[in-house]
C-alpha cells in the first residue's frame, strides 16, 4: 500500500481541517480543486462535491472524520461500474490485450501471466504484434520469464492467422488461458481499428463459448488524454476492463474514477513498475482508502 499512501499526503492531506461543516464553502472549493488536481476529472469532481453537500445537509454530517467516511463512501460508489475480477470461466479463456502504442501492453501480458501461472493455470501466449520482429522476441522473453508457452510467426504475419493458431494450439494443448498481444496503434487510424475488430471475429467464430477479456491498457501518465483514445477501444472492440500503467509515475491517482465514470469500465489491474510483480488487481475500497 506504499504507493496508495503516498497520493494522499501529496493531495488531500491540507483539505480536510477539524471542524468541517455543510456551510464551509472554502472547504468545498479546496476539496473539489484537489479532485480535479488528482485527475478525477472537472465533471466527475463537481457532482462528488454537490453529492457529499447534500449527504451532510440531509444526514446532518460534520466534522473531518465523518466527512471523509462520506466521502470515500461517495467515491467508492463511482468505481462500481462492473466486475474487478477477470472471467476465466472457459477451457480455454481468452484475453486480448489492445492499446495505443508503448503503453506498458506486452509487459503487463508478461506480468499477468506469471500470476496466472502462479495459480496453477496452464497459459499460453500470442505474438499477435507482428508489425516489429523485435515485438515477437519481447513476448518471447516474458514467455520464458513467465514459464509459459507462446505461438509466434514470423515478422509481417498477418495478426489473425496468429491468433488462429494459438486458438487452435490452445484447444490441442488443454491451456486455460490465452493471452494475446496486439500491436499498438492510434485510436483514430480507421484499418488499423478494423484489424482489432477482425481479431475479435476470429474468436467468436473459434470459441464462440469462450469466456473473452478484452483488456484496454491505458497509461496513467497521459492522465485525460487517455480516455479519448480508450472511447474508440470501446466502440471497435467492446472493451471489458482496464489495466492502467504506470501508476508508479505519477500521484495523480484520481484517474481511475475518471475512467470508471466517464467509460463505465472497470479497472482490474495496476501497473506499479517494470518488474515481473509490479501488476496488481485493483481494490477499489483500499484505494478510496488511501486517496481520502
Ligand atoms: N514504470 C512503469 N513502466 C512500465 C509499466 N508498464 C510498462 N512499463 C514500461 O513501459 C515501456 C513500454 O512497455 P511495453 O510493454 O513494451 O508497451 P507496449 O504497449 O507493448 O508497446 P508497443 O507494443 O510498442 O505498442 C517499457 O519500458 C516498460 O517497461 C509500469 O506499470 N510502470
Ligand atoms: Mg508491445
Amino acid at each position: 500500500m506504499g504507493f496508495w499512501q503516498k497520493l494522499k499526503k501529496i493531495y488531500f492531506g491540507d483539505v480536510f481541517g477539524s471542524a468541517i461543516s455543510e456551510a464551509d464553502e472554502a472547504f468545498f472549493d479546496d476539496l473539489e480543486e484537489m479532485l480535479i488536481l488528482a485527475d478525477v476529472g472537472l465533471t466527475t469532481a463537481t457532482e462528488a462535491v454537490k453529492e457529499l453537500r447534500q449527504r451532510m445537509i440531509e444526514d446532518k454530517i460534520s466534522g473531518q472524520e465523518p466527512v471523509k467516511a462520506c466521502l470515500r463512501e461517495i467515491l467508492a460508489e463511482k468505481l462500481n461500474v462492473g466486475d474487478q475480477s477477470l472471467n476465466l470461466s472457459t477451457r480455454p479463456s481468452v484475453i486480448l490485450v489492445i492499446g495505443v502504442n508503448g503503453v506498458g501492453k506486452t509487459t503487463s501480458i508478461g506480468k499477468l501471466a506469471n500470476s496466472l501461472r502462479r495459480k496453477g493455470k496452464k497459459v499460453l501466449l500470442c505474438a499477435g504484434d507482428t508489425f516489429r520482429a523485435a515485438a515477437a522476441d519481447q513476448l518471447e522473453i516474458w514467455a520464458n520469464r513467465a514459464r509459459c508457452e507462446l505461438v509466434r510467426q514470423h515478422e509481417g504475419a498477418d495478426p489473425g492467422a496468429v491468433l488462429f493458431d494459438a486458438l487452435q494450439a490452445a484447444k490441442a494443448r488443454r491451456a486455460d488461458v490465452v493471452i494475446c498481444d496486439t500491436a499498438g496503434r492510434l485510436h483514430n487510424k480507421a484499418h488499423l481499428m478494423a484489424e482489432l475488430a477482425k481479431l475479435r471475429r476470429i474468436i467468436d467464430r473459434e470459441l464462440p463459448d469462450a469466456a473473452l477479456e478484452t483488456l484496454l491498457v491505458l497509461d496513467a501518465t497521459t492522465g485525460q488524454n487517455g480516455l479519448i483514445q480508450a472511447k474508440q477501444f470501446q466502440e471497435t472492440c467492446g472493451c471489458t476492463g482496464i489495466i492502467l500503467t504506470k501508476l508508479d509515475g505519477t500521484a495523480k491517482g484520481g484517474i481511475v474514477i475518471a475512467i470508471a465514470q466517464e467509460l463505465q469500465l472497470p479497472v482490474k489491474f495496476v501497473g506499479l513498475g517494470e518488474g515481473i510483480d509490479d501488476l496488481q488487481p485493483f481494490d477499489a475500497k483500499d484505494y478510496v482508502g488511501a486517496l481520502i
